[in-house]
């Protein structure tokens, strides 16, 4: 494109994503949670990010080719809590991942349980806000077909994951969280598998969830349960997770 056709085609990009904002504008204004949406300039990020790129859009998938020698291990490597102890000693078959919240039927999955739902493996590059990058072929349960199970409520919104690992003497614990969109898109996987082995204990054995549009601490590794909500206020410190509570961005995109 040269450069005139470029800025033609951008102002028609800006004008058409101007209306679309308006549109949108009309049907927020309605809702009470438009001011909070507003105050964030994270949110308009995200808001921007969703007009460029369709919400339903890809992460890129990789070959066999391109995998990375070794998926090397960030954050916590071997949780230090006796439950998860116990459980690794025995080879995670007492591992229950419990799923409840807002949702019409809570449930617990075995791993053998989520190994007999149907599956997803991809190849993606994990990129770390640390400065590192990673591909990876994964395998596990669709997240989606997970809800499907539990039945969302219509007021749930975003979905949270907690993890076994503790942060700190006090005993928070590493927790995650996502919209439901992503919950639903066809990536987000929880994955049991790391290059065609058992998931390693390094890389959040037994479940990690996979969210491939977005940057590497929003995948929880040893999760241990999913909870289904309208609002991540009362949890933690209240931004969505554990390094939001330090003031990461809740919304990662890349
Ligand atoms: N439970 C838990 N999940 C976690 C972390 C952690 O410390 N604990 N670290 C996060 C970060 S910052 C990254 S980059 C990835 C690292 O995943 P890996 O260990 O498989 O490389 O996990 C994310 N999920
Ligand atoms: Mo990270």
């Amino acid at each position: 494109m040269n450069k005139s056709k470029r800025r033609a085609f951008l102002l028609r990009a800006l004008t058409a994503s101007s209306v679309l904002l308006l549109s949108g504008c009309e049907r927020l204004s309605r809702s009470e949670w438009f001011p909070r949406v507003l105050d964030s300039a994270e949110k308009l990020t995200q808001a921007t990010q969703r007009l460029i790129t369709p919400r339903k859009a890809m992460a890129q998938e990789f070959t066999p080719a391109d995998l990375s020698p070794q998926f090397r291990s960030n954050g916590t490597s071997n949780p230090e809590n006796p439950q998860y102890q116990a459980l690794a000693a025995n080879n995670f078959a007492d591992y229950r991942l419990q799923v409840g919240g807002l949702v019409a039927r809570p449930m617990s999955f075995s791993l053998a349980e989520l190994r007999g739902l149907p599956s997803r493996t991809q190849i993606t590059r994990h990129d770390c806000v640390e400065g590192w990058s990673a591909i990876g072929k994964w395998k596990g349960t669709p997240l989606s077909i997970v809800l499907d199970q539990v039945q969302p409520k219509p007021e749930a919104r975003y979905v949270v994951f907690y993890c076994a690992d503790p942060m700190d003497a006090q005993g928070t614990h590493y927790y995650e969280s996502i919209d439901m969109d992503d919950a639903h898109h066809p990536q987000t996987i929880l994955a049991y598998e790391l290059n065609d082995q058992i998931l390693p204990i390094a890389n959040g054995a037994p479940i990690r969830v996979r969210i491939e549009r977005q940057l590497g601490y929003k995948m929880a590794k040893y999760i241990t349960g999913i909870l289904v909500v309208d609002s991540f206020a009362s949890i933690g410190d209240g931004k969505g997770g554990y390094w939001e509570d330090q003031g990461y961005e809740w919304y990662a995109g890349i």
